[in-house]
């Protein structure tokens, strides 16, 4: 071919046909950044580029994930029928077949072994309207108790504990656009820097205009490179670090007597505590020197306004729930809390972590954060159902412990919805097992998982591009997700599936909706009332105010900025305090001779979770084809580990294999490993069953492990 000739086929390559534009938003973390796919048609193929939109809370900022989105969306593997087993193999089926089979199915199990054989297990990457219907689902169509969700590894620390002390958990206190004139940051086990990087220029202008920024956290990471002051205490021993900033501001005095006095309970019994200690013992327990100690607690105590902010370094502990507790402790004796430049943020994790929390998911709860026990409560959403209040199941258990009950034989079959529970929960080689005994078992997905794998039956469902609906982002801001891409083959919106069952259960009259919109305007209404107010706001008021803050009232309702000016959401309208024990109600995994360094567990910026989607997309895989485990050199150097080796950790669980990556900025006595991968390089088969009492959060942030060079595990 002429270079001529040549050329003219390069540029006729480039040139673009035609170009198509869908609306989105992002499908992974929670700052939901609205973003746009353009598709263009070039001669051979079809080329498509993401680019984001302005909005209020990313202000059209993008990372590499919402980027990069669509390739996981379309990848060849995308599940486009449903999938039904046959002699352990998967075969195309129709979704008349299918439905026929879950309802044969669901009907027999729920005769012979009574209505809570059934269970669903939900989660938070689905939108409000799906998230909502799914809670319904369970306890109108199907009658069981049984229905808990992924978020339950996610943000329910952070939010038992909001609701605890203050009254109401909405995971910003504030909106974003306070922080950059706050005076001192704190962010607690919060990786924000990989995990929501749209967040960052928020704290980047403060620590322009002046912040002073203080991370807590056992690693370096680009997170902690923007602090002033870096605390990096042993993994899980944060309450206490927590003990001896309140320690030093009570002593110091700079507590808020009148904030005190007006506005929170138990102060009194927190400040005795808190004085007895001695900060020899905590910096003992925490690793975190006294002087370091005191120049946090001075600097967060004497500045003007002050924000704290956590996330599951701090969360994820099986007293994760208090943990965060003394955190709040914190902001309620300064008095930093409800005012301007003054709050709390849980660092929400799933893209609708946020409304995925409020609206009936989880085992006690009812839409609009109402309470499944108490009887106004039900009383009111049997009412909007059109059922009888004695006929709503009552609690059930968390998503973890119904693992348990699969095991015991008490849940029989399984109704799953956008998660992957073998990868993401804890003591992962037990779940997997008790999920093989299951009679039954759906799953619904974008793709063949590790659990979908397990199932009877694979129902395809439609992605973040296709699937219309609003998501709560981490400020507590409700968004319409306006997508509208044709789903592929015969791939169906979650709310849909939801609706079918239901209609093959004889239960039609509860679920015939036709929109996501139709949802959403019982969703409304459900809420109305309940701490989660979201009964002021429409399709068409998200369309043109870009999101709104709830509580919203009412259409007339501007949505609301900040929460708890003048009080807090309990009935006396005061925040309650506690004490926090330097020593647990469930003792902590310590290092032993046998075990004795400290695994952390957590995430890398180019993958998402459990890594199905993630792992897909060529451009994030190719940033971190594998799991690694960061390891101090010296510690390396003590355990006969190069950099780069193949080593295996071992823990009183299990092990996996996994390459070393030395790093100076972690502490000596921890090493650190992503969970994004699955199989026998699952670190969840190292972490164990313990869960908070509160609020049922596993330890996923501290297992004591052994490590050693993997060729003599080989060997
Ligand atoms: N790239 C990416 N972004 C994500 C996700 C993802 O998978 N990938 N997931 C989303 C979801 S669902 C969530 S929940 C969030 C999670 O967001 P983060 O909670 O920020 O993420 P993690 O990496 O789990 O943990 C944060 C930090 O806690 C530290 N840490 C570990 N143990 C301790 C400890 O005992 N104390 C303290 N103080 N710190 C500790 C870790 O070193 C880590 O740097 O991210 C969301 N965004
Ligand atoms: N060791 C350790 N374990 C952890 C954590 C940790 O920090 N350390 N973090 C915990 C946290 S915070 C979380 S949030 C959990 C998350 O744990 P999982 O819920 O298991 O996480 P995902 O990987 O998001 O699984 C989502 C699944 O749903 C599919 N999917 C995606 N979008 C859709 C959709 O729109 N509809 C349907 N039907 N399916 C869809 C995906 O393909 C994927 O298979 O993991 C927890 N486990
Ligand atoms: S992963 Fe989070 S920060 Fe990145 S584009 Fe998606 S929503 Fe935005
Ligand atoms: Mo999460």
């Amino acid at each position: 071919m002429t270079e001529a000739l040549l050329k003219y086929f390069r540029t006729k390559e480039q040139e673009v046909k035609s170009e198509k534009r869908y609306d989105t938003q992002c499908p992974y973390c929670s700052m939901q950044c609205k973003m746009q796919l353009i598709e263009q048609s070039i001669v051979t193929r079809k080329k498509y580029i993401t680019i984001g939109k302005d909005n209020p809370t990313s202000e059209g900022r993008l990372c590499i994930k919402g980027m990069n989105a669509h390739q996981h969306a379309f990848h060849k593997e995308r599940l486009k029928y449903p999938m039904v087993k046959v002699n352990g193999e998967f075969v195309r089926t129709t979704w008349e077949k299918a439905l026929d089979l879950i309802k044969e199915n669901f009907t027999k199990i729920q005769e012979e072994a009574g209505l809570n054989a059934l269970a669903v297990y939900g989660s938070a990457s689905i939108t409000n309207e799906e998230a909502y219907l799914l809670g319904k689902f369970a306890r109108v169509a199907l009658k069981t108790k049984y229905i808990d969700y992924n978020g339950r590894f996610c943000m329910s620390a952070a939010a038992s504990a909001a609701s605890q002390t203050f009254g109401l958990d909405r995971g910003f206190t504030n909106s974003l656009s306070e922080i950059t004139s706050t005076r001192c940051l704190i962010l607690a086990g919060t990786n924000i820097a990989e995990c929501q990087p749209t967040i960052m220029p928020y704290f980047e202008r403060a620590k322009e205009n002046g912040a002073y920024i203080i991370a807590i956290d056992p690693r370096e990471t680009a997170t902690t490179k923007i602090a002033d002051l870096h605390l990096q205490p042993k993994p899980g021993t944060d309450a206490v670090l927590a003990n001896g900033l309140l320690k030093v501001i009570l002593e110091e005095n700079y507590v808020d007597e009148a904030f005190i006095q007006e506005r929170v309970n138990g102060f009194e019994e927190v400040r005795e505590y808190v004085l007895s200690l001695c900060l020899e013992e905590i910096e003992e327990i925490t690793g975190v020197p006294i002087p370091l100690i005191r120049k946090a607690a001075v600097r967060f105590g004497k500045e003007e306004t002050g924000m704290i902010f956590t996330a599951r370094g701090v969360e994820q502990h099986t007293n994760g729930s208090l943990t965060v507790r003394n955190f709040l402790n914190i902001l309620c004796s300064t008095g930093k809390i409800g005012k301007s430049g003054c709050g709390y943020g849980a660092i929400t994790g799933q893209g609708n972590g946020q409304g995925a929390r409020e609206h009936g998911q989880k085992a006690d709860q009812l839409p609009g954060y109402r309470s499944i026990e108490n009887e106004e409560h039900r009383e009111y959403i049997a009412r909007i159902w059109g059922v009888n209040k004695d006929d709503l199941p009552g609690k059930g258990v968390s998503a973890y412990e119904m693992m348990e009950k699969i095991d015991e034989g008490e849940i029989q079959a399984l109704f799953l919805m956008c998660s992957n529970p073998v990868v993401s929960n804890p003591n992962a080689h037990f779940v997997r097992e008790a999920m093989k005994k299951l009679k039954f078992f759906v799953a619904v997905d974008l793709f063949f998982s590790e659990t979908a794998k397990l199932a009877d039956l694979i129902l395809p469902a439609s992605s973040y591009l296709e699937d219309e609906g609003t998501m709560t982002n981490l400020e507590g801001r409700v968004t319409l997700r306006e997508a509208s891409y044709p789903c592929p083959g015969e791939a169906k919106h979650d709310w849909q599936i939801i609706c079918e069952i239901a209609r093959v259960l004889g239960k039609e009259e509860y679920f015939s909706f036709s929109t996501a919109e139709e949802i959403f305007t019982e969703l409304r209404l459900a809420s109305n009332g309940g701490k989660a107010d979201y009964s002021g706001m429409t399709y068409e008021r998200l369309r043109k105010e870009g999101g709104i803050l709830w509580p919203c009232p009412g259409t007339d309702h501007k949505g609301t900025k900040r929460v708890f000016e003048t009080s807090f959401a309990h009935s006396d309208g005061k925040a309650e305090m506690v004490v926090v024990s330097n020593i647990p109600e469930v003792p902590k995994e310590q290092v032993s001779e046998e075990f004795p360094l400290y695994l952390t567990t957590g995430r890398v910026m180019s993958h998402y979770l459990t890594g199905v989607q993630t792992r897909k997309s060529p451009a994030l895989a190719a940033r971190n084809i594998e799991p690694f485990m960061e390891i101090h050199p010296q510690t390396a150097v003590k355990f006969q580990i190069r950099d780069q080796s193949l080593v295996k950790i071992e823990s009183r669980r299990g092990s996996v294999v996994v390459r070393s990556k030395w790093s100076e900025t972690i502490r000596h006595d921890t090493i650190f490993v992503p969970f994004h991968w699955a199989d026998s390089q699952n670190i969840n088969l190292l972490v164990s069953k313990e869960l908070d009492p509160a609020c049922k959060m596993p330890g996923f942030k501290v297992s004591a492990v052994k490590v050693q060079p993997a060729i003599d595990f080989l060997n």
